[in-house]
């Protein structure tokens, strides 16, 4: 990897990326229920019907895992903090072990001189909001208004960054339209209260935190980069439908305080009433814009009703994830933030890949993938991007939500019978150069 610091701009940060659920074991240190243990309960629904209950146990190996950041060279820690830890009843008093938790990190953290980035929600919500319905429910920006107000109000005054939720579009679009996540519906009215009430709770969140005096705050999406596969005018339109669900509602949300046309097409109709009123909360004023990339899709018109799009096969190189390797798309969507959040920096919140790493290989793949990812940061920089920082996912293997503990996306490798930690070529030839 021929990089050095003096590639990117000054003050670039680079980053390692984390949740909660993913590492923590969730079976530990008084958590709650999360809707993810009864997903993974139900036959079907993740590899295994694995779940977060151990999971990389990071709960007990704090301070290895930390000491493991920091001899990377990393300048940043992105993790999340769990509702279900913090607060395991979802509303009501908070679990004091949970807050202690953090609390550690954060000052582990900083002792190390790394900068705490935290995320409030990456998925892990607690089963008693569940059954009220989680995301559907009108209330859940009041819940996760309090949820925030609890955790910030211990570890925000120490935290260099924060963002209320992780990728809107999988909390929405994946968990209530394709049931690929928990709670795993397939409901349009479904998704769309649970789309719009993700972007009210983020703006509630937003302001819950400017109110105890923090700065630094932003919003996480996910991106794909879209491509008809054919051109056809309807798989043209197909891919338009797909880009404006993915890619551009989340963002338009947040910065115009509109939803695309494209969307509102199909879900318009299972908003809830007043949806409009809504968009002053949404548009909460931001510190930066985070964009998570992995790959891109090849769409083609499908019968049926509203969206009518599928995906198909293409024919780039794939990942572990079956993901088509694309680094184009991240300069794209760094652009299309920038388009978005107009002179705000962007980072780069997630960029990885997953590959079925043993601890001795070379890690090469990873090593390639990473070079050709930061190679197209440069590219959205001399474009004129603000790019401001670069985080891998992940620090190490972990949960990998419904394809259980496969799927190795880690620069640490993990044995998940021992749970030993081997770091990778891919760890060592980064930490050549951030150190
Ligand atoms: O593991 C996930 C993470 O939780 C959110 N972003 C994508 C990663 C890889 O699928």
């Amino acid at each position: 990897m021929q990089f050095t610091r003096g590639d990117f701009p000054a003050d670039f940060q680079f980053g390692v990326a984390t949740s909660a659920y993913q590492i923590e074991g969730h079976g530990f240190g008084g958590a709650g229920l999360t809707h993810w243990d009864s997903f993974a309960a139900t036959p079907g629904n993740v590899v295994r019907a694995e779940n977060g209950l151990r999971a990389c146990d990071h709960y007990h190996r704090l301070d290895e895992d930390l000491d493991l950041i920091k001899g990377l060279g990393a300048d940043v820690y992105r993790f999340s903090t769990s509702w279900a830890r913090v607060m395991p009843g979802g509303t009501g008093p908070a679990n004091p072990e949970g807050l202690d938790f953090y609390d550690r990190l954060v000052d582990g953290l900083l002792a190390r001189g790394i900068k705490p980035a935290a995320t409030l929600y990456h998925w892990e919500l607690p089963q008693p909001l569940a059954d009220m319905g989680g995301w559907r429910n009108a209330a859940m920006p009041d819940w996760f208004a309090d949820y925030t107000a609890t955790i910030m109000g211990r570890i925000g005054d120490r935290v260099w960054s924060a963002a209320p939720i992780n990728e809107p579009w999988c909390v929405g679009w994946l968990s209530h339209f394709e049931g690929h996540h928990a709670p795993g519906l397939r409901d349009i009215r479904a998704t769309a209260r649970a789309m719009h009430h993700v972007l009210v709770a983020h703006g509630r969140a937003t302001q819950v935190m400017r109110d105890l005096g923090m700065g630094n705050l932003g919003a996480v999406c996910n991106f794909e980069y879209t491509q008809p596969a054919t051109n056809s005018a309807a798989d043209h339109a197909a891919a338009a439908r797909y880009d404006a669900i993915y890619n551009r509602f989340f963002l338009g949300g947040i910065f115009k305080g509109e939803y695309p046309e494209a969307v509102l097409e199909g879900l318009e109709p299972h908003l809830p009433d007043g949806w409009q009123d809504d968009m002053t909360t949404i548009q909460a004023p931001l510190d930066w814009i985070g964009v998570n990339y992995y790959t891109r899709k090849l769409i083609v018109a499908a019968d049926g009703p509203w969206p009518g799009y599928a995906a198909v096969d293409g024919p780039l190189p794939k990942t572990q994830m079956g993901w088509e390797v694309y680094p184009d798309g991240l300069r794209h969507f760094l652009n299309l933030a920038h388009d978005y959040a107009g002179g705000l920096p962007v980072y780069v919140t997630e960029n990885g890949m997953a590959n079925p790493d043993v601890p001795d290989i070379a890690d090469t793949a990873r090593t390639d993938f990473l070079t050709q990812h930061l190679g197209a940061v440069q590219q959205a920089v001399a474009d004129g991007v603000p790019v401001a920082g670069y985080y891998v996912w992940s620090l190490m293997d972990n949960y990998e939500w419904a394809l259980g503990y496969e799927k190795r996306f880690g620069l640490i490798h993990v044995d998940f019978d021992s749970l030993k930690r081997t770091p990778k070529a891919s760890y060592h030839a980064l930490a050549r150069w951030w150190r």
